[in-house]
């Protein structure tokens, strides 16, 4: 296959939000050097280290190119024929002996970002139906689904801050300085936070580290972990208070605004001040800045949703840039409006009427799902306690929950006890070494590339398509294959049976009728038949196609004669920019009442969890955890360029506490919770607020049997050992990492 390739390729970035285009040397049929594309329209020649490793992601010897079969505690490589009919084997047997309501799937993170995954995982749920659903979104943005839910009527419905336009940002939980954005897609989001003080702006981050992202802020506020709801209850306190409260337009889009106004009236700025750890003045300044900028956003990250009131916190959020005037408005908090039409923005078929919480219960501690889903930290339980219902069978899609599920010892040793376990993955790591099979993806480079969720929150409505660039070995499965394969046979099918084709063309023409029956729809009332045969390619690109060509500036398959389609959007190689975000109330609200409910009951009915919150004395130390630029959650540690430099895993702590813990900058380090405990390197920093410590997230490769050599020399501890699988944010079902008290001692 060598020079098949070789030349200068463009290409978007898969690793995160910010979508970066690269400009990808190869040379021998190896990629030689990556580059910015500085022609790119969206990201303008930004990078991060991350893009540039692609190519060794793309090369490593560790990475999975072929399934695997594991006989004990060794592993054989085989053909996909052989791998699948393991699968078959395992996977209706334990359907056979305990049914299916014994097989889960848990749905990891890198899904968002695959070409082929984030398309068909939702045809996997959907065609498969399966209850026993798990996956990174209760580790991580869930109480924003559920405020998008409730608010506006859409899981997915999540504005984002107009960076380009805005005059004032309350920034909380959130460090781009590392992730590059998280439920906001824009590439270098310091450069823009700059941007805003040079236009005589203003930012202000809230966050219990003084983080990089701190240096690119007017003012840093350091605030207690799991406080920053009711900091931000009492700023809606001060604007109701103080007659600041300033619907403009919104009023007629608007249910709940009086209830919100009586809720608040019992938490003042004195009333919460010593909790968060915020004195009542700077409180009140806070309310008053942002009522007085002329157009200003509050935006809130995992800091703020992975914590004890992490829905809480979503929502005041959200009631703060309704209450200011600022959401749906230029320089305010906005909803995108992607040129690829997303079926993340359909309300579930099962949700047509508003959407229902509590419709069942986990067996083992009986937690109520949550648009679809129980706590990530049910499924160990689920899988270690005996009985009727109790899970046998678990699918992992590009996940690693053994590191990022809290409670991560007690899941480690529960994956064993599991009759069938199949990965779909791309590496031998601390979680997919307990699967019977391994089926690996395509490298990011050997799939074509679009993202479909994340222009759903990018501050531009721009797009850009990047073709394969590298072949695959011959007879490899694309990812969309496996699923559909995996969900025939959850379904029963035989293997033998199982025609893939078909099922692609019924998951197709079942979007296409859903669109055609949408009001409004720019294929409104059309065949769906007629309508998947004009569409390009198949699998996922047949699905962008249709996906641009029902969008808001589609084809329409030949409505809109001049529209965009793939073909057309392939001569654009750049990337196409339609522009900045416009205001788009109401055509976004999906609620019953076609309005924004702001108080729904769900959500206000948790105020009672923060008022006791409020009477509950603070001692001793809180762990937080962070991100680092050159790393990726668990996965990317393999890459030799981003291991280079000083151990990143270490534990923050301010001198204060490093004294009282009779510690000194390097020693080893003992960090017990009730749920378990690491030793880990100290590094002594007054960039941490005092009583808060802070561990990276995603580290932990001590494991033995995996097969990441790069990672496994570097390994770090895993912070999850430390996180209770009980404590999470009672509305969402989401987990808290932020916030759990620890004690720290001399190693
Ligand atoms: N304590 C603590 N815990 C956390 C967090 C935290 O901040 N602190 N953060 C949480 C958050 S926000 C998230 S999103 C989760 C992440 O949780 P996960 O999604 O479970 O973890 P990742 O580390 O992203 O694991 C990605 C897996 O996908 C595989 N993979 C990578 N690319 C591909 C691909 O293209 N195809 C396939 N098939 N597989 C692929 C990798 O080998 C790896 O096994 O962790 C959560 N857990
Ligand atoms: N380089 C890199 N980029 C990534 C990832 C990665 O692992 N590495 N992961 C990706 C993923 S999956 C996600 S979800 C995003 C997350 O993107 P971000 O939300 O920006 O995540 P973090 O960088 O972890 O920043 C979270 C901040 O919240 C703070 N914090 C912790 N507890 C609290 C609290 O109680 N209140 C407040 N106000 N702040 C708190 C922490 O100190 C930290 O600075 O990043 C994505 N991008
Ligand atoms: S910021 Fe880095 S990881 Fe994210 S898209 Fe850009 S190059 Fe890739
Ligand atoms: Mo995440």
């Amino acid at each position: 296959m060598a020079n098949v390739s070789d030349g200068v390729h463009l290409r978007t970035c898969p690793l995160c939000e910010a979508m970066c285009g690269l400009e990808i040397t190869v040379r021998d049929g190896r990629v030689s050097g990556i580059r910015p594309d500085a022609h790119d329209v969206w990201s303008k020649g930004y990078i991060c280290p991350k893009g540039a490793v692609l190519g060794e992601l793309h090369h490593d010897p560790d990475r999975l190119r072929a399934p695997m079969v594991r006989e004990g505690n060794s592993w054989r490589t085989v053909s996909w024929d052989d791998a699948l009919a393991e699968v078959e084997r395992r996977l209706h047997g334990v359907i056979e002996r305990h049914g299916r309501e014994a097989v889960a799937a848990y749905i990891g993170n890198p899904t968002a970002h695959n070409f082929s995954l984030g398309r068909y995982v939702g045809a996997f749920i959907g065609l498969t139906g399966i209850r026993e659903l798990y996956s990174a979104g209760t580790v991580d943005q869930w109480p924003k689904n559920l405020v998008g839910a409730l608010l506006y009527g859409g899981m997915w419905t999540i504005p984002v801050p107009d960076l380009d336009c805005t005059h004032h940002l309350l920034m909380l939980g959130a460090n781009p300085a590392a992730s590059q954005g998280s439920l906001l897609a824009a590439a270098d989001v310091l450069g823009r936070l700059d941007a805003i003080r040079a236009r005589g702006g203003k930012v202000v981050l809230v966050d219990p580290r003084r983080t990089g992202t701190a240096e690119h802020a007017d003012e840093w506020i350091p605030i207690r972990p799991g406080t920053d709801a009711a900091l931000l209850m009492a700023m809606v306190h001060v604007l109701f208070a103080e007659g600041l409260v300033n619907l403009r337009d919104l009023r007629a889009h608007i249910d709940g605004v009086e209830t919100v106004g009586a809720l608040c009236r019992e938490f003042s700025p004195e009333a919460v001040a010593e909790t968060c750890a915020v004195d009542a003045p700077t409180i009140r300044r806070l309310a008053r800045e942002l009522a007085a900028a002329p157009a200003a956003a509050v935006y809130g990250r995992i800091g703020t949703c992975t914590q004890e009131f992490g829905t809480l916190t979503s929502w005041l959020v959200e009631v703060l840039n309704v209450l200011t005037g600022n959401l749906d408005r230029v320089g305010g908090s906005m909803f995108a409006n992607p040129i690829a039409f997303s079926i993340a923005t359909l309300r579930p078929p099962d949700q047509a009427d508003g959407f229902q919480l509590h419709r069942w219960r986990s067996r083992v501690r009986g937690a109520p799902e949550v648009l679809g889903q129980y706590p990530l930290s049910c499924m160990a339980e689920e899988i270690a306690t005996h009985g009727a219902g109790q899970l046998k069978a678990l699918i992992t899609i590009a996940g690693n929950p053994v590191i990022s599920a809290p409670d991560a010892g007690k899941l480690d040793a529960a994956l064993p006890l599991l009759e069938c376990m199949v990965s779909v993955d791309n590496y031998l790591n601390e979680t997919t070494r307990h699967a019977h099979v391994i089926l690996p993806g395509q490298s990011a480079l050997e799939q074509p590339h679009y993202d479909e969720l994340i222009w759903l929150w990018a501050v531009r409505n721009a797009g850009k398509y990047s073709p394969a660039l590298f072949p695959s070995e011959p007879g490899r499965r694309a990812e969309w294959e496996i699923l559909l394969i995996l969900a025939a046979l959850l379904n029963g099918a035989r293997l033998a049976d199982i025609d893939v084709a078909t099922l692609d063309d019924f998951y197709c023409t079942g979007l296409a009728s859903v669109v055609a029956a949408l009001p409004g729809s720019r294929i409104a009332g059309r065949d769906s038949g007629e309508i998947v045969a004009q569409s390009q390619g198949r699998g996922p690109e047949r699905l962008l196609d249709f996906a641009l060509r029902v969008g808001p500036h589609g084809d329409g398959y030949g409505t809109y004669p001049n529209g965009l389609t793939l073909a057309a959007l392939q001569r654009h190689p750049h990337g196409i920019d339609m522009g900045p975000l416009e205001p788009r109330l109401p055509e976004v609200v999906q609620t019953p009442s076609g309005k924004i409910d702001l108080a729904p009951e769900p959500i206000t009915r948790d105020l009672a969890r923060l008022r006791e919150r409020l009477a509950r004395p603070d001692r001793g130390l809180l762990l937080i955890s962070r991100r680092h630029l050159r790393s990726n959650n668990s996965w990317c540690h393999n890459a030799p360029k981003l291991m280079r430099g000083r151990d990143r895993c270490t534990l923050l702590i301010h001198p204060e506490d490093a004294a009282r813990a009779r510690l000194q900058d390097g020693d080893s380090a003992c960090v017990r919770s009730r749920a378990g405990s690491v030793v880990v390197r100290a590094e002594v920093t007054d960039e941490m607020m005092p009583g808060v410590v802070s561990l990276p997230h995603g580290w932990g490769h001590d494991r033995a049997g995996i097969r990441l050599s790069v990672a496994a020399e570097h390994p770090g501890v895993n912070n999850n050992l430390l996180a209770p699988g009980d404590l999470i944010d009672v509305p969402s079902n989401n987990a808290v990492v932020n916030g759990i008290p620890v004690e720290v001692s001399p190693a």
